[in-house]
């Protein structure tokens, strides 16, 4: 059924729907406190454009307390030791990256990766959420978008240089971004998000954001490729 159908029907005070919330809800509250954190880390790892990113730190964590908001106004106890096993991957990756101080990698997986997946969820959210979640997800996309974006830029006046580093970036972290969504697809489809539609808009933000930075048709075939393996 197509969603702005389906959004006419949904019960949110369901105990189903309530439940899958709990996670769903806990993820991106979870996701916005770690993107908090992955953009302080990138301050430091990149002193020139310190202040913008930490500006862009402070709206991730805007966004976390909106989230919050939304699940409090659903009387939903957000799951947060699930969200923490839900993010483990890509935080260690993402650590492990910061203390080799791999920048290209550390953006590849935060400010494409990451920000791709915030903006396919929250689109595909949107037409489906409650009167109060949608106004707060409405202003959050926005904000995602211009997070790719400097991610997008920082990488395409770098291109040359971190080519093969965001090779093996999305080599080894595309593959956990697929896992995540299997792992999520039950919970979303009980809030009337359907699987197939957050990996297409997913598959679309992150093939744009490579073909920005400086990727070849050919090389965004390969590359979104290793997701699929999964
Ligand atoms: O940059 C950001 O704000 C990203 C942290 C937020 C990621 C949110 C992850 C959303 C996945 C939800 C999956 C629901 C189907
Ligand atoms: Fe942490
Ligand atoms: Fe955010
Ligand atoms: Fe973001």
């Amino acid at each position: 059924m197509p969603q702005l159908e389906a959004s006419l029907e949904i019960d949110f005070h369901s105990a189903a729907y309530k439940d899958a919330y709990s996670r769903i809800n806990a993820i991106v509250i979870e996701g916005e406190q770690e993107a908090h954190e992955n953009y302080l880390k990138l301050a430091e790892m990149l002193p020139d454009n310190h202040d913008q990113l930490v500006s862009l730190a402070r709206m991730e964590n805007r966004h976390k307390k909106g989230f919050e908001a939304c699940g409090r106004n659903l009387q939903v106890t957000p799951d947060m030791e699930f969200a923490r096993q839900f993010f483990s991957d890509l935080h260690g990756n993402f650590q492990v990256a910061a203390a080799n101080n791999q920048i290209v990698t550390c953006l590849l997986i935060q400010s494409l990766i990451i920000e791709c997946f915030a903006i396919a969820a929250y689109n595909i959210y949107i037409p489906v959420a409650d009167d109060f979640a949608r106004k707060i997800t409405e202003g959050v996309v926005k904000d995602e978008y211009s997070h790719l974006n400097y991610g997008e830029e920082w990488l395409k006046a770098n291109f040359e240089t971190a080519k093969a580093e965001l090779e093996v970036a999305n080599r080894q972290n595309l593959p956990l971004v697929w896992r995540m969504l299997n792992q999520v697809a039950e919970d979303a489809q009980v809030l009337s998000m359907e699987k197939e539609a957050l990996v297409e808009d997913f598959m679309i933000q992150y093939g744009e954001a490579l073909s920005n930075i400086g990727f070849s048709t050919r090389d965004i075939m390969r590359m979104s490729a290793y997701g699929l393996a999964a």
